[in-house]
């Protein structure tokens, strides 16, 4: 039983994780950075390894009594190399960015040249974005997709990097629905005299189970969140080359970050352990199948889906063909409890709060049991909604059906409540 003691202490704080529950198991959620752990994670998030400071690494500590949280990032780091197949593991980052940033520090220099894909263009803000510490203490140079495929320029790219010359060449993205050829940033990398970063958070699962090629061979150092397609706790990993394995070991502690979050770092063994088995591969492979069937179905509805179509989990639609903004579209969907976010397309002429496109993704609607059958109903549901924008009754109908198809694939079902 959860929350008995949380329901008597602090009733706010209990009554809105109850709506977020309740919310979880009743709406749609097709944002394609989250997913729904396993009990057994959610679990060991509550475990009293939370109390521990454990600065430094297994066996190499600056705290006494770290005889047990050993254990667990041992677990941790040997389950990630063997997921990835790679020389050496850091666990210990708190999530994407501070991952980012300690694979930056171990590789490079304030002030030296970095080179990123755009956000707009379906890159992350740590990649180089101008608000964010990467774009003010680095030097940035950003490539960005071909306008006519949508998909990465690789020519421009490495014309790019010839001129601009950077330290570090980061492959990797928060948007972008297509396979990336982590070989051709090596070969690009190799000529210009770069590091190869690549950041795999949004495909780490499908990298996992062999369904994308792994940046493994081709990178000096991979950074990934956890809790993305890997289907694990909010956090991050760096896998890297043994070559920089002290660097990087310095960069997260003590370079970017102080005491590790040890009740975190046991839940990432738990999911790199679940992460090796058959039934994780299934389920990757349900998730790309689930994004094909989804991006077929709103196609043929006239969606137009940037770069045509999706390799992966996840797909950006252009909406400008139908009269509507992203920050609209998001609004109608949410009123219908389907969750999606507004993201700006390549060559977007909207704004970052306004955008042309949504974003969308399978990993949650995967991991909840759905499959092919019920991403088409999806679509449906979702051009139904957008084209009745304005018509009550019709919203209404497609809510009640939203809520008939979460039932039917319940989430959290053993999550006992207090009375
Ligand atoms: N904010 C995450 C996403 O939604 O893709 C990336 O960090």
């Amino acid at each position: 039983m959860f929350y008995k003691q949380l329901k008597s202490v602090d009733p706010q704080v209990y009554g809105a994780i109850v709506q977020e529950l309740t919310k979880q198991r009743e709406h749609l959620e097709l944002i394609p950075s989250e997913n729904r752990v396993s009990l057994a994670v959610l679990e060991t998030l509550a475990n009293p390894m939370q109390n521990n400071y454990a600065e430094g690494y297994p066996g190499r500590r600056y705290y006494g009594g770290c005889e047990f949280v050993d254990i667990v990032e041992r677990l941790a780091i040997e389950r990630a190399k063997t997921l990835f197949d790679c020389d050496h593991v850091n666990v210990q980052p708190h999530s994407g960015v501070p991952a980012n940033m300690a694979a930056y520090m171990a590789l490079a220099d304030v002030g030296d040249t970095l080179m990123g894909m755009a956000l707009a263009h379906g890159g992350h803000l740590s990649h180089g974005h101008k608000v964010n510490f990467s774009g003010r203490c680095f030097n940035v140079v950003q490539y960005t997709v071909d306008q006519k495929t949508e998909r990465i320029d690789y020519d421009g790219l490495a014309k790019l990097a010839r001129e601009a010359k950077p330290r570090i060449i980061v492959s990797g993205a928060s948007a972008y629905s297509r396979v990336i050829d982590f070989a051709r940033f090596r070969e690009i990398c190799d000529e210009v005299g770069a590091y190869h970063m690549a950041d795999i958070s949004h495909i780490a699962g499908l990298v996992a189970a062999g369904l994308h090629p792994s940046p493994v061979p081709y990178a000096d150092v991979v950074t990934s969140t956890t809790h993305k397609t890997l289907r694990g706790p909010r956090g991050a990993i760096i896998l890297c080359k043994q070559e920089h394995a002290k660097a990087i070991d310095r960069a997260v502690f003590p370079g970017t970050q102080g005491g590790p979050h040890m009740h975190t770092i046991a839940a990432k063994a738990v999911c790199f352990k679940e992460a090796l088995t058959e039934e994780f591969r299934s389920y990757q492979r349900q998730i790309v199948a689930n994004a094909r069937a989804l991006a077929e179905e709103l196609m043929r509805l006239g969606y137009r889906l940037v770069s045509g179509g999706t390799d992966n989990h996840l797909m950006l639609i252009d909406l400008r063909n139908k009269g509507m903004t992203g920050v609209e579209a998001e609004a109608i969907l949410d009123r219908v409890h389907i969750t999606v976010n507004k993201n700006m397309i390549p060559y977007d002429p909207e704004t970052p709060a306004i955008t042309s496109g949504i974003r969308l993704g399978t990993p949650t609607a995967t991991t909840e049991g759905m499959k092919e059958d019920q991403m088409r109903q999806i679509a449906r549901l979702i051009d139904t909604a957008l084209t009745h924008p304005d018509d009550e009754g019709v919203l209404e109908r497609v809510r009640a059906q939203v809520h008939e198809l979460t039932q039917s694939f319940p989430v959290y079902e053993d999550f006992e409540l207090p009375d």
